[in-house]
């Protein structure tokens, strides 16, 4: 049986606290794609943990975790958050975290380029995390790259990673990266990361067919969301893995036919971090408003997320493309404290035409969009913590009711009324 965790805006919607909170209950759990762009914060036992190229499962003990091929595997971070896990007390996470020999490897020098190709966009931007993940995964299209498999070949290892460096200087002349650190870095590696490394197909097999008779349970954590996703988000500014159903279906040769659950996660209003359109935005007292109620602060690197309204075109398109069969409705206690809330539910394109489902491919059309609201009353009271659908204020149900109504029936099964595991109310 698997379950499937998917961003549904923009990222951080809060995929990494419901997939602690699933964990408890599955035996394995995996990332697909992407990197260590990636921030998922969980709070559980007043104790805060931040993942990158973590999965998230790992705060559960007896959840075992991968990070699956189709990513991109940055060591030294892989070692980093490991053993910030122990320095907060979390003991034997090493021994459940395994990457796949097939995963990409991201160097230090896919960070370096990162941040040159950035530069020469100039006002064009993406807004990247800097953590090299494009350049990454250029290289694996390009048929460049090193697997995680080859560290363990010094010679195939070191001539690939100098190729690569060689390659960038020719592109961009000197380069402020020393490729003999890099590759002496990686000479320890080879024997400490050995043990993490593993076959994800026999794996897989070994950790979702139940041992003992009990249900063997996979969750998938996606990392971004669907409107970062390099096929269906609001490209150029989007990440470039896929990051939807199918990223998570491809990353992890997963079998589709034993997929139970497709989990949306939506945060009750919209954030979005570095360039690109973002319809429903508010640059004004609004939009800082939820940025400082909700904290939106990014957790790879510290920046500030752009706020605005929950928006239904986006999330009817990003359920059309990513099959949701349930919704994690998030943060329903930053709007707490707003008289009125505004929700997008129409767009009025450049050319007078209007959608309420489809989403226009080109970036430059998104960024003329008008949103049509609607209003719905505030509740000016508070939601956090708890943990009892009836408990909820009457307009904060109907805010919910009404998100659900306008996204055809798919039940918001899961309500996030505040940072930690227990913050959740969880609808039968
Ligand atoms: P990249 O670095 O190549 O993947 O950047 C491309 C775009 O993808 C966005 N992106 C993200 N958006 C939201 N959250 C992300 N993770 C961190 C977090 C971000 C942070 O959880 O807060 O700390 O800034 C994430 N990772 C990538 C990115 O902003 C670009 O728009
Ligand atoms: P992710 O990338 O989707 O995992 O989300 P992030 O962890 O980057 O951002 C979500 C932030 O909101 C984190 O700091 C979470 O601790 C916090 N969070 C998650 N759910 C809730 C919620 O329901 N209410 C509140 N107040 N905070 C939440
Ligand atoms: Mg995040």
């Amino acid at each position: 049986m698997v379950t499937i965790v998917l961003g549904s805006q923009w990222g951080d919607e809060g995929k990494g606290k419901i997939t602690d909170l699933l964990s408890q209950d599955a035996t394995l759990c995996c990332r697909a794609a992407g990197g260590h762009n990636a921030g998922h914060t969980i709070v559980h036992d007043s104790v805060t943990y931040d993942f990158h190229i973590l999965p998230s499962g790992l705060v559960s003990p007896k959840c075992v975790n991968l990070i699956g091929a189709g990513t991109v595997f940055h060591v030294p971070s892989f070692f980093k958050e490991l053993g910030a896990l122990e320095g907060k007390g979390l003991k034997g996470a090493a021994q459940r975290a395994f990457v796949a020999d097939r995963a990409h490897v991201c160097f230090d020098l896919h960070s370096v380029v990162d941040g040159l190709e950035e530069a020469g966009l100039g006002g064009r931007k993406v807004g990247t995390t800097g953590k090299g993940i494009g350049p990454c995964y250029a290289d694996k299209a390009a048929r460049r790259g090193v697997r995680v498999g080859e560290i363990f070949d010094e010679a195939v290892f070191e001539r690939k990673l100098r190729a690569l460096d060689a390659g960038y200087r020719a592109r961009f002349g000197d380069l402020a990266y020393d490729v003999e650190e890099e590759i002496a870095r990686f000479r320890e590696y080879r024997t400490t990361l050995k043990p993490h490394v593993v076959d994800q197909l026999d794996f897989m097999q070994k950790h979702t067919n139940s041992q003992d008779g009990t249900a063997a349970n996979t969750l998938i954590e996606g990392a971004n969301a669907l409107m970062l996703d390099l096929d269906h988000g609001t490209y150029p500014f989007v990440t470039s893995s896929s990051t939807g159903l199918g990223g998570a279906i491809q990353g992890l040769s997963l079998n589709p036919t034993s997929i139970k659950s497709i989990i949306g996660v939506l945060k009750a209003y919209t954030t979005r971090v570095g360039s690109g359109p973002f319809p429903s935005e508010q640059l004004n007292a609004v939009g800082e408003k939820l940025q400082a109620a909700g904290k939106e602060v990014g957790v790879t690197t510290g920046r500030k997320r752009r706020c605005g309204w929950l928006d239904l075109v986006l999330a009817r398109y990003s359920h059309a493309v990513n099959h949701y069969t349930a919704l994690n409705l998030t943060k329903l206690d930053i709007l707490d404290d707003f008289d009125e809330i505004k929700v997008g539910v129409a767009y009025r394109l450049p050319d007078g035409s209007r959608t309420t489902g489809s989403f226009p491919a080109d970036a430059a059309v998104v960024d003329k969009i008008e949103v049509e609201y609607v209003t719905l009353p505030g509740w000016k009271s508070s939601t956090m913590g708890l943990t009892r659908y009836e408990d909820l204020p009457v307009n904060a149900r109907a805010y919910v009711e009404f998100i659900e109504k306008e996204l055809g029936g798919v039940p918001i099964k899961w309500i996030g009324t505040g940072p930690a595991r227990d913050h959740m109310i969880v609808r039968q």
